[in-house]
């Protein structure tokens, strides 16, 4: 390389280094990160047959600890054991979360849907909802609510992913708000042990009439049911290490559609004219 084309190289990886260390301030981070030794920053609501709780189990991926659901048999459809939820402070456009979950080697699937989790848009906390659930044992997303027309979903992808009983699976999602509202343009895609299951770019997570500014709680309420059906016998859904952040999580599966937020801070020009002392 000559003497030159050397300097000019070092001038843009200079400019490189600098680039990389602006901040882009207001976005990104993990606003909680629980292996569920502890309830930690989780509330909990609604609690029936003392259902949700903390409880060591040695196969979990983060063991030993992990959050579990119990359904005593005779348990009827329609319920949860208990709600453990996380409030960020704020609504956001965006966030990425992950968690494990493992249904109990007798697990009974409800005839029609068993829930797992709920995103709530805010601040009415009805105007949507998302919600990952089984119907019939395969996995679906749906996004729904009171606001829409007649109740029904605006949204469901069912990908045919049927978990089995008693194995550990990692999960994540990735969701964007259509933005403006009533356009449906938002983003859903969700993981299965790092393969992706669901990518979907059509998503209408707020109608035009919304007065809901982003999505705020994250619930695990993991309902039976679906009405009607009950349970002929004791059995469990347990959920460990979950993490919700606004910006990609370390170490998950890359989102095909990640669509930056601006970035407010003043981006420098490529320097001109630069030289290296001693060159
Ligand atoms: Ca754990």
């Amino acid at each position: 390389m000559k003497k030159n084309e050397w300097s000019k190289l070092k001038v843009f990886l200079l400019f490189i280094v600098i680039l990389c260390n602006i901040p882009t301030s207001g976005y990104g981070g993990e606003l909680v990160n629980t292996n569920f030794d502890s309830f930690g920053d989780w509330f909990q609501k609604n609690w029936i047959d003392d259902g949700s709780s903390i409880s060591v189990d040695s196969t979990s991926p983060d063991p030993p600890n992990v959050l579990k659901f119990y359904f005593p048999s005779g348990y009827l459809g329609g319920n949860t054991p208990a709600t453990v939820g996380f409030k960020i402070p704020n609504p956001v456009q965006e966030y990425y979360v992950q968690y494990y979950f493992k249904y109990s080697s007798n697990w009974e699937f409800h005839p029609v849907a068993d829930k797992q989790m709920y995103i709530y848009t805010e601040p009415s906390h009805s105007d949507s909802h998302c919600a990952i659930m089984t119907h019939w044992g395969s996995l679906v997303f749906s996004v729904g609510g009171p606001s829409y027309p007649d109740g029904s979903r605006s949204f469901k992808s069912n990908p045919s992913f049927t978990p089995e009983r008693g194995r550990w699976y990692k999960l994540n999602i990735h969701v964007k708000m259509n933005s403006p509202r009533g356009t449906a343009n938002g983003i859903a895609e969700m993981w299965i042990d790092d393969v992706k299951i669901i990518n979907a770019t059509n998503v209408m997570y707020l109608l035009s009439n919304s007065s809901d500014s982003g999505f705020q709680s994250f619930n695990f309420s993991p309902v039976y049911g679906g009405a009607g059906s009950q349970k002929s016998h004791d059995d469990y859904v347990y959920f460990d290490k979950a993490i919700i952040s606004t910006s990609h999580i370390s170490g998950s599966p890359l989102p095909d559609k990640v669509i930056d937020p601006p970035i407010t801070d003043k981006v420098p020009s490529f320097p001109q004219g630069l030289t290296i002392q001693g060159q």
